[in-house]
C-alpha cells in the first residue's frame, strides 16, 4: 500500500515552490503508488487543518520553520523560536536549497538537481525583473497556446506542449506565464504548479537517462594523443552529436581532457566531428580540407557544418578508418604550425 503525503506551499506559488514540490518527491522517494495532496496556505503560515494519522505533512517555503526532522523546509525561518541560533544565522537563499542540504545522500552528487537549485536561488530573489524583461511576442504566443489547451483534461495529458523542455530556465519562464494566467483567473494555482512540476520531471528524467548514456559512451571511448592534440573517438551510437558536445563542454572532467572528438552513427551513416578549442571554426575548416584531401570526390552534400559540428556522410571511401586518419593528421599539422611560430 502506498503512503500519504500532504505538501503545504504558500499561496501564489513561486518557482521555489515548484522546485520544492519536485525535490520532495525525490527526497521522500514518493512513487506512483503514493498519494500526494498539495495545499496552499497564506504566506509564512503552517497548515492547521487536521489530517489523518497516516499522512506525512511536509511544509516548504512557508511555516517559518527550517527543521528537516519535522518535515519543515522554509528558508524564511525567522519564526523558528525553538532554535534561536538558526534564526540568527544566514538563511538559505531558497527553500529548495534547504531541502538540498537536508538530503545530502540523495542530492550531493546529482548535478542536474544542483543546477536546478542554483537556478532557483537566482530566480527566487529576482523573478520580478525576469518577468518584466520577457519578450512580449514569446509571452503572447505562449499565452495563446495555453488558452488553446483544454484545462479540464488531466494534467500530464495536456502537458504534451511542454513535455520536452531543454533547460529548467525555460520552465521558469513557462511557470511565470502560467502564474499570469492564474492571476487572470484562467488557471488554478495547483494547475500552474502541476504543469511546471511535470515539465521539470520530463526535463530531469530525460536528462538523467541521457547523462547516464553519455557517461557510458565516454567511458568506452578511445582517447588518442597525437602531438599534444587529444582526440576522442567515441563508440558507435545514435546520440545526437550536438548533445554530446554540450555534455563535454558542460562537464569539467571531459572538457579538460578532449580537444577533438569524433562520433559515428552507423544507422544514419554519419560522422560528427568537433573541436573544443576557441579557434573552433578555423580547426573545423582544417578538418574539412584534410578529409577532402583524402577523398577529392567528396561533394558539398557529403559534408556540412551545423551548430559547431562537422557532419560527414559515410560512403564507400569515407570510412571510420579514413576519418580517423584525417583527424590524426590534424595533430601533426597542429604541431607543425606550433613549431613554425
Ligand atoms: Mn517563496
Amino acid at each position: 500500500m502506498g503512503k500519504k503525503y500532504l505538501i503545504a506551499l504558500h499561496r501564489g506559488p513561486d518557482f521555489d515552490c515548484v522546485t520544492c514540490r519536485f525535490m520532495i518527491e525525490l527526497a521522500y522517494n514518493i512513487g506512483p503508488e503514493d498519494e500526494v495532496q498539495v495545499v496552499f496556505v497564506e504566506h509564512g503560515k503552517m497548515y492547521e487543518s487536521p489530517v489523518s494519522e497516516d499522512t506525512t505533512v511536509i511544509h516548504a517555503d512557508t511555516g517559518g520553520i527550517l527543521d528537516p526532522m519535522q518535515n519543515c523546509f522554509d528558508h524564511h525561518n525567522s519564526g523558528n523560536l525553538l532554535d534561536e541560533e538558526i534564526s540568527g544565522r544566514d538563511c538559505d537563499p531558497s527553500s529548495a536549497n534547504a531541502i538540498f542540504n537536508a538530503f545530502p545522500n540523495r542530492f550531493r552528487h546529482d548535478q542536474l538537481i544542483q543546477a536546478l537549485v542554483n537556478l532557483t536561488n537566482r530566480v527566487d530573489s529576482g523573478h520580478r525583473e525576469q518577468r518584466e524583461n520577457q519578450d512580449q511576442d514569446t509571452r503572447n504566443e505562449l499565452i495563446t497556446k495555453i488558452r488553446s489547451i483544454n484545462i479540464k483534461r488531466r494534467t500530464k495529458f495536456w502537458l504534451s506542449e511542454f513535455q520536452d523542455p531543454k533547460e529548467p530556465r525555460h520552465i521558469v519562464t513557462m511557470f511565470y506565464q502560467l502564474m499570469n494566467l492564474f492571476w487572470a483567473g484562467k488557471l488554478s494555482e495547483l494547475q500552474a504548479l502541476d504543469m511546471a512540476v511535470a515539465a521539470l520531471e520530463a526535463w530531469y528524467f530525460t536528462n538523467s537517462t541521457l547523462q547516464h548514456k553519455l557517461e557510458t559512451l565516454m567511458s568506452d571511448a578511445e582517447l588518442v594523443e597525437n602531438n599534444g592534440l587529444r582526440i576522442m573517438i567515441l563508440p558507435d551510437s545514435d546520440l545526437w552529436p550536438k548533445m554530446i558536445r554540450y555534455h563535454i563542454r558542460s562537464t569539467r572532467r571531459w572538457r579538460d581532457m578532449v580537444d577533438v572528438w569524433v562520433t559515428h552513427n552507423p544507422k544514419e551513416k554519419k560522422f560528427g566531428i568537433t573541436c573544443m578549442s576557441e579557434d573552433l571554426e578555423h580547426d573545423l575548416k582544417k578538418i574539412c580540407r584534410l578529409i577532402k584531401g583524402v577523398d577529392p570526390n567528396l561533394t558539398e552534400d557529403d559534408m556540412h557544418l551545423e551548430s559547431f559540428v562537422l557532419y560527414v556522410n559515410e560512403t564507400k571511401k569515407i570510412t571510420p578508418s579514413l576519418i580517423r586518419q584525417a583527424v590524426l593528421e590534424l595533430g601533426k599539422k597542429a604541431r607543425l604550425k606550433a613549431g613554425n611560430e
